[in-house]
């Protein structure tokens, strides 16, 4: 008992160094699991487009409440783009991302810079700022579906 949160720890810390491949059975659940990610991902920074664009009344809690599941889900598809995971389900994934791994984690962490911006623009509750932190989440999106998703 003793050793047990120290092994946990360590079960935890093991399981987070090793390769992203490792953590699915399946090439097709890799696949499965960033899209789900990037669809639900999509959603949510949907509805504060709407918002942003006046296709929905500005309700500024439910920009934050969306942009706080935007910026913990965009940390997740990534680990859903390991070695083995270009082919074993349909998918728009360019071959790219496997050729030029180091650019397609610029785009990874441009977005990861952008999602907390989106996160305090939505707090500071003033749809202005919204707007400027969206359309700035946006073009990072935009980046790597231009260059690393097909058609
Ligand atoms: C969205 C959404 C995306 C991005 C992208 C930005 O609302 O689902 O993938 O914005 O279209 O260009």
């Amino acid at each position: 008992m003793k050793f047990a949160a120290p092994l946990a720890v360590a079960a935890v810390a093991a399981a987070l160094a090793a390769p992203a491949s490792a953590q699915f059975a399946k090439a097709e659940d890799a696949i499965k699991y960033r899209q789900s990610a990037l669809f639900v991902m999509g959603q949510h920074f949907g509805r504060i487009g709407a918002m942003v664009n006046g296709r929905a009344p500005y309700d500024a809690k439910a920009a934050v409440e969306n942009a706080e599941v935007v910026a913990a889900v965009a940390r997740l598809p990534w680990a859903g783009f390991g070695a083995g995971t270009e082919k074993g389900r349909d998918t728009r994934a360019k071959p790219e991302i496997w050729l030029e791994p180091a650019k397609f984690k610029e785009h990874q962490d441009e977005l990861l810079a952008e999602v907390p911006k989106l996160l305090a623009a939505a707090k500071t509750n003033n749809l202005d700022n919204l707007k400027t932190a969206f359309s700035a989440t946006a073009g990072a999106c935009k980046g790597c579906h231009d260059a690393y998703r097909k058609e």
